[in-house]
This record gives structure tokens, sequence and C-alpha cells, in this order.
């Protein structure tokens, strides 16, 4: 059975074959393996050495440069080698099989090199999420995103309130220990109302952020809305520079949301394509406009889209949405309103403008940075959550409330907030934040 105590051993560097593949191994029996695999034995610490590699028969498994660097102060804290071999997969086994044949040896589970650097305090959680993060980011944003989130300026945000809930604590309970002295809870509870107060505004203000942080993180949304036969998936198919939703001349085409990633402005866009908006009989088509109305609303931008050779008006639109006349290659009628993008989805006309506006609309909702920025759900939920008793606890303390109830709701908060560090032991969501990395990491 996989333990803690085990050493762990993977493939580091991405899919094989590549010139250079890195094996990571970290636990106990490191210096044994370094010892017996590494031509000249274990290294000093943290020198690259050029060497052969053996394994266990003295066969030569491949020649290459080899690391150890002792715990603690390693990535995961423990003892850890890599060895930098020539990546092609005969290589990569030999190898892994020679260090899994050392006993309590075996392949590490994805993400449990982090979670060791974490269990051993070189991570806390929200930290190793930003390592997760910036493995897997694509763009500028989400990348500076996670280093800073990898460097610790998110946590310490998020600690700086905790901090602030434990100082409050700590005064509530002090003038429940000594009732007797008439001055301690009157003299706690001021101090104790400001604080309060100062926590519930900042975390009101944080998550009072449009979701940037989860956006840009995730994607941002938009999704193109309007009556059936408007154009909307020949839009989404210019957008995307590729068929991706059907098009024909039967009103009711689309049915399902039909979404495409795209880059847009920098950022991560999921782009949605919806079923035409009408009173459909068809139960099928009647979910696909229920969708759509979903989509719609749940989206950032939306771009409303009718056709020039009909006379449908368009709809109150949102601050950031975008009107649309499409098929102006076929009208008749004399110029469109204010604000009105005039495109053709068959000729390209107009489509460049779109682009643009829809650039210009992406940046300026990823520009909005708030400080911290939330990234996760998992995030926004503990902060909501520990707003929640902050303000209750506030409210509870001005109602002249004991202090025995006001602190039962900020132990709650501040336990929220342990929970989102990882200070607590949450099994069930250190198995989450950990499951979803990569192996090797
Ligand atoms: N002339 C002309 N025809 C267009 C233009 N854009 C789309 N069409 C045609 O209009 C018809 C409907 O296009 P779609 O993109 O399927 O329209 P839709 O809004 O997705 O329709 P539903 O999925 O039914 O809601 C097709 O026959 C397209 O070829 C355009 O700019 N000019
Ligand atoms: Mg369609």
């Amino acid at each position: 059975m996989a333990s803690a105590h085990d050493t762990i051993c993977a493939l580091a560097s991405g899919p094989r074959p590549s010139a250079i593949a890195i094996v990571r191994v970290s636990g106990p029996a490191v210096r044994d393996i370094c010892d017996a695999m590494f031509e000249a034995g274990l290294p000093a610490p943290r020198r690259m050495v050029f060497g052969r590699f053996f394994d266990n028969s003295r066969d030569i498994i491949d020649e290459g440069l080899g690391v150890f660097m002792p715990g603690p102060n390693s990535y995961t804290g423990e003892d850890t080698a890599e060895l930098y071999l020539h990546g092609g997969g005969a290589v990569i086994e030999h190898a892994l099989d020679t260090i899994c044949s050392f006993s309590n040896t075996r392949l590490a589970e994805p993400g449990e090199f982090t979670r060791r650097a974490f269990e051993n305090g070189r991570l806390d959680l929200v930290e190793a999420e930003g390592v997760a993060d910036l493995i897997d980011a694509e763009t500028r944003a989400q990348k500076s995103l996670a280093l800073d989130q990898l460097g610790g300026s998110l946590s310490e945000v998020y600690e700086g309130w905790r901090t602030g809930l434990l100082e409050s604590m700590a005064l509530l309970e002090a003038s429940i220990d000594f009732p007797d002295e008439e001055d301690a809870p009157d003299e706690a509870a001021s101090p104790v109302s400001r604080t309060l107060s100062r926590l519930a505004s900042e975390l009101e203000a944080a998550l009072n952020d449009d979701e940037v942080g989860e956006r840009i993180r995730d994607g941002f949304r938009i999704a193109i809305i309007g009556p059936p036969n408007a154009g909307k998936s020949s839009i989404l198919n210019r957008l995307a520079r590729k068929d991706a939703a059907i098009v024909s001349d039967i009103p009711g085409t689309t049915r399902d949301v039909v979404e495409v990633r795209l880059k847009i402005g920098g950022q991560i866009v999921w782009v949605a394509d919806t079923a035409g908006l009408r009173e459909a009989d068809d139960a099928i088509e009647a979910e696909g406009v229920r969708r759509a109305l979903e989509r719609a609303k749940s989206a950032d931008i939306r771009i409303h889209v009718r056709s020039a050779d009909t006379s449908e008006a368009f709809d109150v639109a949102a601050e950031n949405d975008i009107l649309v006349l499409n098929k102006l290659d076929q009208q008749t009628v004399g110029p469109g309103r204010d604000g009105v993008l005039r495109i053709s989805a068959t000729t390209g006309a107009g489509l460049s403008a779109l682009e643009d506006a829809l650039r210009d609309r992406i940046m300026q909702l990823a520009g909005k940075n708030g400080s911290p920025l939330i990234t996760r759900r998992r995030h926004r939920e503990a902060l909501s959550q520990a707003m929640f008793h902050v303000k209750q606890a506030d409210a509870n303390l001005r109602a002249g409330f004991g202090a025995e109830l006001v602190s039962e709701d900020v132990r709650m908060a501040s336990q929220g907030l342990s929970g989102l560090l990882g200070r607590i032991d949450v099994e069930d969501i250190l198995g989450e934040v950990f499951s979803t990395f990569c192996i090797g990491k």
C-alpha cells in the first residue's frame, strides 16, 4: 500500500520521446539509490555530475547528468535526486525499474511530490495550487496569476485575515475567561468590533471582483444569441476559423450549445453558439432555447445577432454586450443604428471590427485587477463562508450578545480560512486538490 514514508519516483519531463528526460526521486532511499546508480556514487549536494547510470546488475542504463538535493532544503523537503537522461522510452523504463527495485520505492501518484512539499511545510495549499496552475498556464495572464499564487502573495492576504480572526478570538476568549473583571468585556469588545468590521469589508471587496481571477484562469465566456437563422453559427465558425457548428437555412438548426475555446486579447475565451431564440413547439428545441438563455445569462459578453433581411429589433443589451447586424451583403434597407456592428458572415465583411470589439472588451474585463484575485471556486466558497460568519459575529457583538456566542462565529470563520490554506487537516480537500496534478509534480 502506498505510504508517505515510501520513496517515490516519476518521469518529471514531458511526453516521450524527448531530447532529455528528467526522472525525479524523493524519499529516504534516495542516498542509497544515488550511491548505487551514479557512476561515482553519491555526489556532493546540489552539484550536477556527469557520468553513467547503472542498474543492479551493473548494466549501463544511460549516461547523463545527475544531482542530489538533501532535505530539508529541497522541493519536497526530503532527500531528492534528479537524473537527466536521453528521453527515449527504453532508457526511461530501465531507469524507473531500477529505482523501483529499491525497498519501499515506487512510482509516484499524481501531485505526490508537491503533496509532500505541502506536508513538509514547504508550501501551503494555496501555493501548491499555484504550482498546478503554473504548469497549466497557457496565457501570460494565467502565468502571472499562478506565479503570484505560488510566490505566496495570495496566501499572505488570506493569512492576514486569518491572523485578524485569531486575534479577535483571543480577545473574546479573554473576556470569557475573566468575566469578573468588569472592564474586560468592554475593552475587548471595541477592538474586536473594529477588527471584525474591517475584515468583513475587506472580504466583501475581495469577493466583489466580477470573478476576474477565475475568468483569467478558466476562460472568459462569450455567448452568441439571437433569433433562428440570424447567422449565429456562421459567426461562430468565422471567429473559430473552422466549421465548429452546423450552418443551414433551416431555422432552428442549432439545438445544443456549441462551444469553442479561443485566445482573444491574450486571454482564454469560450465562445458559445446557441439555439435560435423563439417559441419552440418541439421539446428538444425548447430545451435548446432554455440552455441558450442560461448561457446568455452567465456570459461575460453577449453578441446579439440580428439578420439584416428581417426587421427584428435588438433586445436591451447589458454593458459589455455587442450588437451585430448580419447578412450585410443582403441588406436592402438604409444604414443601421449607432453602436450596431454591420457584418457579413458569408463574405467576412466587418468581422475584424467584431474581433476588435471583443478584444477590447476582454482586455477591459481582464484589466479589472483587484487585489487579491481569487482564482478558484474553492477559495471563493471559503471566503464567502468566512464573510458570512464575520458579519454575523460583528452583528451579534453590536447587539450585545455574549462573547461566547460571538467567538463561535469567529472560530468558524477562522477555521474556514485555515482549511483554505491547508493549515488544518482536511483530507478530502487535499485529495481533491492534488488529484488534479500531473504525475512527476
Ligand atoms: N447572405 C448571407 N447569408 C448568411 C450570412 N450568414 C449566415 N447566412 C445564412 O443564413 C442561414 C442561417 O445561418 P446559421 O449560421 O445557421 O444561422 P443560426 O443563427 O445559427 O440559425 P439557428 O441555428 O437556426 O438558430 C444559412 O443558410 C447561412 O448560410 C450572411 O452574412 N449573408
Ligand atoms: Mg445555429
